[in-house]
């Protein structure tokens, strides 16, 4: 059965697979002490999943197996959307569609061919959002070993994939051991971290740029606005700078920006700022980028801008000093732009803005 399974899956498609018992994840407790210590931030819905996550009979009563999928996103397998960025820095992941939605999708495609194979047993997909802990069950399937960046790493394919995960009542027999733990001394990541979020394989979301970035719905502490330098939208370098990204990846991933061309990002920073948040979601609908609001995109935009000291961006910053949110961040964004600044010219403020 075993055998029918992986054949259905490759029929669809997915060649990165591999099998796991369900039961309470390896790292379960780590998990709880995780959230006790608060690292979480603001993400609350990581302490309700607690209790599936610990427990997958919840979500589906009598599931005995999932089926693991490690999708590669370099390159992106969807990278056509309505409107990429010239050169804002964002994460190698978000330069496409939303993998929640298209992802989702191909799993459960695969659930209806194996329910067509099956149909006396239960399928159910998860991607990302679902209560389940995605890196243990696809370390316990054999996709790769957990990283002191706390990615999940596949000696063969690096980090650079997304999880995803197919829950049955079906008994299916894991058989690909787990990945030894290939990172031995090295402590490239830690590092490299602007932020000093990493303990070996602990991360303080807090204190990461993805989550300051993409989940908070706070104003980034300012003790951390400079580290967060160039990135509007998520953070690789912990990942980027992994020897075992390098390997495979070789000249596709970057630490610093590529050369960037300062008006295209004056440009697509401009871009953010001077539209309402009405038309930013209805620009990247259809991209990762649909994951923070307008307001958010404007909070990060405003960081780099003071970061990358974009002087040509200084009255756009300023027309947001009234707003409630943004007011002491523009404060200090102008303090910043006028402690850097070498030259100024203006960009008008439009009245798109909300
Ligand atoms: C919340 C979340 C975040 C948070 C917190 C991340 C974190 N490291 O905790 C933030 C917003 C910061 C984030 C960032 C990113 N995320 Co995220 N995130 C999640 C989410 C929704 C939950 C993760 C979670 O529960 N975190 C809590 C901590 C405690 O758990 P954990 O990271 O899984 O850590 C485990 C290990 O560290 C392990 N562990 C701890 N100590 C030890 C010790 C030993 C010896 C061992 C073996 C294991 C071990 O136990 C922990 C619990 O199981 C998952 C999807 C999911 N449903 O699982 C995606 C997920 C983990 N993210 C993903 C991605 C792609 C990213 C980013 C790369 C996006 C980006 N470029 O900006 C970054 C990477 C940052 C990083 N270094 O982790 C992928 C990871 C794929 C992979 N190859 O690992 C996932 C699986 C989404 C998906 N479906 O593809 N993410
Ligand atoms: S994603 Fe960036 S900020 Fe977050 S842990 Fe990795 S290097 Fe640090
Ligand atoms: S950079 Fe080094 S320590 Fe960090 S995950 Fe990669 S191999 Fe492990």
């Amino acid at each position: 059965m075993d055998h029918e399974i992986s054949e259905i899956l490759k029929q669809q498609g997915i060649e990165r697979f591999g099998f796991a018992e369900l039961n309470r994840p390896l790292t379960m407790d780590f998990y709880l002490s995780w959230l006790a210590d608060s690292k979480h931030g603001e993400m609350s819905y990581l302490q309700t999943h607690a209790e599936k996550k610990s427990n997958p009979q919840l979500l589906l009563p009598k599931a005995n197996s999932a089926i693991v999928v490690a999708l590669s996103y370099l390159p992106h397998p969807e990278p056509h959307v309505s409107k990429s960025f010239k050169a804002a820095r964002t994460a190698l992941y978000s330069r496409g569609k939303d993998y929640h939605h298209w992802m989702q999708a191909r799993l459960n495609e695969v659930c209806g061919a194996l329910k067509l194979k099956y149909p006396k047993y239960e399928f159910l997909s998860f991607v990302d959002s679902g209560p389940v802990l995605e890196r243990d069950l696809a370390r316990r399937a054999g996709l790769g070993w957990i990283g002191k960046n706390t990615c999940l790493i596949h000696p063969k394919q690096g980090s650079l994939f997304f999880i995803g995960e197919i829950y049955t009542n079906l008994s299916l027999k894991n058989d690909q051991p787990m990945v030894t733990d290939h990172c031995g001394t090295c402590q490239k990541c830690i590092e490299i971290c602007p932020t000093g979020a990493l303990a070996e394989r602990s991360l303080d979301a807090r204190k990461c740029i993805s989550y300051l970035t993409i989940e908070s719905k706070s104003v980034p502490p300012r003790e951390l606005r400079g580290q967060i330098g160039d990135w509007l939208f998520g953070c690789d370098l912990c990942q980027t700078v992994c020897p075992w990204n390098i390997k495979f990846f070789k000249k596709e991933i970057y630490l610093e920006s590529q050369e960037l061309n300062r008006a295209d990002l004056v440009s697509d920073l401009n871009f953010i700022l001077s539209s309402s948040n009405k038309m930013l979601a209805k620009t990247f609908k259809d991209s990762s980028l649909s994951r923070a609001s307008g307001n958010k995109l404007k909070r990060n935009a405003i960081i780099v801008i003071a970061n990358k000291k974009l002087i040509e961006l200084k009255e756009m910053v300023t027309s947001y000093q009234e707003h409630k949110y943004f007011s002491e961040l523009c404060l200090w964004a102008i303090k910043e732009l006028n402690d850097g600044a070498v030259n100024s010219h203006c960009v008008r403020p439009s009245n798109l803005r909300e």
